[in-house]
């Protein structure tokens, strides 16, 4: 991990570097914020080493080398879904729901049971958008989760399905969350964001919850005191400006709020959807935007690489590009990426293996909790500062 003490924008200059980069990396060297037209420049012109070196350089200040993970699984409780985004391996149609799962009350409340005794912090209740399982039976849901093991984190729902079963039980976002809060929920995934610019979301999912609507209800969240986590799903159809003008929305409902953890950049799978004449991001081209991606959320605290959807080793070459948390060990419980192509067919990962991956790099692992505050530090001594 690259000190605080070096002289960033030195070592550039005598690379003879681009007069826009050098202005960006003497930026970094500052912690100021960089500008959307910037953020175009860093993807036209940057070069992995050099966007790299800048993305530790922020990590290290931020992190002193430590990357984060925690103990979770997932409950999907279905993969019927009203919507058609066309990059969705996962869903089926409720005309069609006999090829994908419906889970009951009882089975979701099963996979819970199956953790008992088990140190799992957090239960990530994720699915499609099923038209009869609504409001008061996911409301239900949380409920006797909480009862059954109230120390375990309740993240649920993304704002696509959020806005659907809400507005469905003829709520207003407010009384409905807040509602959802009292029936037990803790914080909101990042899921259902894609890309915010009309151009491109018309293009891949025209029908579910806008750019306004998924920001709204995050705001929400946060005003109630709720925490949650932001995506990007990159590498289709989108131009470098639709990921600039995506995360510089999600930055300035980020100055207002401060209540999202983590940034989360999902690369577009290409297996088995609408979308499969798409050639899939290079890693080359993974690296670059997550270190881009470290560069301008300078308030995001936390930089997530999902390795289910990744690849473990792919996530692994992203700590050293300005990632700082892998998120968990998963136990193979989702089925959205494997579905989709991804290198995981079964995505699970032991606390010892997911350790190993962080050690291997020079890092420090640590397992975190849904809020980041750290439960247990390992094998600091063998860090590289
Ligand atoms: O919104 C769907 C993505 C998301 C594909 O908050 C695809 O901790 C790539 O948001 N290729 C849902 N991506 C999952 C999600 C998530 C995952 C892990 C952690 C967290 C968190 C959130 O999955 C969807 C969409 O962007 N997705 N299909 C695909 N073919
Ligand atoms: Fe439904 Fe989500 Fe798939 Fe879109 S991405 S079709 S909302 S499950």
């Amino acid at each position: 991990m690259m000190s605080k003490e070096l002289n960033l924008s030195g070592v550039f200059k005598q690379a003879n570097l681009d007069k826009g980069l050098l202005e960006i990396a003497e930026k970094v060297q500052n912690a100021e914020r960089i500008t959307e037209e910037e953020g175009v420049l860093l993807f036209e012109k940057g070069e992995p080493g050099f966007l790299g070196a800048l993305a530790n350089h922020i990590a290290g200040r931020l992190h002193h080398g430590k990357v984060y993970f925690n103990r979770n699984f997932h409950i999907e409780p279905t993969n019927v879904c009203v919507f058609t985004c066309n990059f969705c391996s996962y869903s089926r149609l409720y005309k069609h729901r006999d090829e994908g799962w419906e889970l009951s009350m009882e089975q979701m409340l099963d996979i819970v049971r199956k953790y008992d005794g088990q140190p799992v912090t957090e239960v990530h209740i994720v699915g499609g958008v099923h038209p009869k399982m609504n409001f008061e039976f996911f409301c239900e849901l949380l409920t006797k989760i909480k009862a059954h093991r109230p120390g375990l984190h309740r993240k649920g729902f993304t704002a696509v399905e959020l806005d659907y079963m809400i507005r469905k039980a003829k709520l207003t976002i407010e009384e409905g969350m807040k509602r959802l809060q009292e029936a037990g929920l803790q914080s909101l995934p990042g899921g259902g964001a894609e890309i915010f610019h009309p151009d491109v979301r018309n293009e891949i999912c025209a029908d579910k919850v806008d750019a306004d609507g998924w920001l709204n209800i995050h705001e929400t969240a946060h005003n109630l005191g709720m925490h949650s986590n932001a995506t990007m799903l990159y590498g289709h159809i989108e131009k470098y400006e639709h990921r600039i003008d995506h995360m510089s929305r999600l930055r300035q409902l980020q100055d207002k709020t401060g209540g999202f953890n983590c940034f989360i950049p999902l690369k577009f799978r290409n297996k088995g959807n609408d979308m499969s004449y798409i050639k899939e991001s290079t890693v080359v081209e993974d690296l670059r935007l997550y270190a881009i991606s470290r560069i301008f959320m300078d308030n995001f605290r936390n930089l997530k690489a999902y390795w289910p959807m990744l690849g473990r080793q792919t996530a692994q070459l992203t700590l050293s590009f300005g990632v700082n948390d892998l998120d968990g060990t998963i136990d193979d419980t989702t089925k959205i990426y494997s579905m989709a192509g991804a290198e995981e067919q079964k995505p699970s990962l032991s606390t010892e293996e997911l350790c190993d991956m962080i050690e291997a790099v020079g890092r420090i692992p640590v397992e975190r909790d849904t809020l980041y505050n750290e439960i247990k530090v390992y094998k600091a001594e063998q860090a590289v500062s």
